[in-house]
């Protein structure tokens, strides 16, 4: 079990203003300063990027505009003792990406796909930082028979390399999800990331990120999935959340829908030590439509205090007698002890 503590984890995106696909927002827009004041405030080190988080205007800027602007960043983030954890090319918002970037069936938007994909990178480096998440958002289809699948793959492949070849310092951390905004992603999950970075020109540098309610919309335990990362050395973030079944992406609380699948992911994540690597822990949490402007960060509060009251539950884990329970092969009386000790007898 770990003993090293944990480093948190935010994106200004974690604070948002309650709109969703039948309404409009219902909070007014926070700063992006404000949201590293609250970061600051509930304990989070990290700070993740969008790339135009970072430069809002990196689609018309000139390239030394757009470095001083990540270099101001940096200093930002310097002068308040925060880091950034990764950047993530946000291919999806922009109207070239309608039909996804890289698998795009217009040869154009591809360019331009992996063409902002490099200049993420740039800013990357220019916040100093070597992290890049790939989130294949609209990389899949709708309609099925509207894209190849094996040149799709190929084309994810090329992305990937494109981007190693950006800089040897860089490393990518891909985000798989199962659907939404489409219908089929081309890499709905951990094994098909880590199968097409072990096919990549630089293995060593492609990994993972874990989204908990992504895995559940795959069908699958979150906490496996981390288990076959971590097994790999491949665990390079995560992002905690929960979801209540398949449906759209609810980013709820961390633990809010399935306490005991969220203390198997802390679990996991003890027994592989995975605070020591120096790897963040972020919860990618949204406040519910229904919260007021002013206690708009309470779900990532209550996200990091269950994380942590689970981090507990994991290291005063009854190790021994759960393991007589599976040397018995009882594992009713195994059930019962996980319970017990969850529900704190
Ligand atoms: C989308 C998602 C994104 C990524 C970063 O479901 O999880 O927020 O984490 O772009
Ligand atoms: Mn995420």
């Amino acid at each position: 079990m770990g003993d090293t503590t944990y480093r948190f984890s935010i994106g200004p995106w974690n604070i948002g203003r309650g709109a969703d696909p039948f309404g409009p927002a219902v909070r007014p827009q926070v700063s992006f300063d404000d949201v590293l004041d609250a970061a600051i405030a509930l304990g989070f080190e990290g700070i993740q990027f969008h790339d135009d988080d970072a430069v809002p205007d990196l689609e018309t800027l000139p390239p030394a505009r757009i470095m001083a602007e990540a270099e101001a960043m940096k200093r930002k983030l310097a002068d308040r003792g925060l880091v950034p954890e990764f950047v993530a090319p946000r291919l999806w918002e922009h109207a070239n990406g309608i039909d996804g970037g890289y698998t795009s069936n217009d040869p154009a938007a591809r360019t331009w796909a992996l063409e902002r994909s490099k200049r993420a990178v740039d800013v990357a480096l220019a916040l100093g930082c070597e992290l890049i998440v790939m989130w294949p958002a609209r990389e899949g289809t709708a309609v099925r028979e509207s894209k190849n699948p094996i040149m799709a793959s190929a084309q994810m492949l090329d992305a990937i390399n494109v981007i190693l070849a950006a800089s040897p310092q860089v490393r990518i951390a891909i985000e798989p999800k199962p659907n939404e905004p489409v219908d089929h992603a081309f890499i709905p999950t951990i094994g098909h990331a880590l199968a097409l970075g072990s096919r990549s020109a630089d293995p060593a540098r492609v990994g993972v990120l874990i989204e908990s309610a992504h895995a559940i919309l795959a069908g699958l335990d979150p906490s496996d999935e981390m288990g076959f990362a971590l097994a790999a050395g491949k665990l390079w973030s995560v992002h905690l959340n929960d979801q209540n079944g398949l449906k759209f992406d609810q980013d709820k609380v961390f633990g809010a829908a399935n306490l005991r699948g969220a203390f198997n992911q802390v679990r996991v994540l003890e027994q592989a030590n995975y605070a020591a690597s120096g790897a963040f822990v972020g919860f990618d949490v949204k406040a519910q439509r229904t919260q007021k402007p002013e206690a708009a960060t309470a779900h990532l509060a209550t996200s990091k205090a269950v994380f942590l009251k689970l981090v507990e539950k994991a290291r005063t884990f009854p190790e021994k007698i759960a393991a007589q329970c599976i040397a018995n092969r009882d594992y009713e009386a195994l059930e019962r002890t996980v319970l017990e000790h969850l529900l704190g007898r």
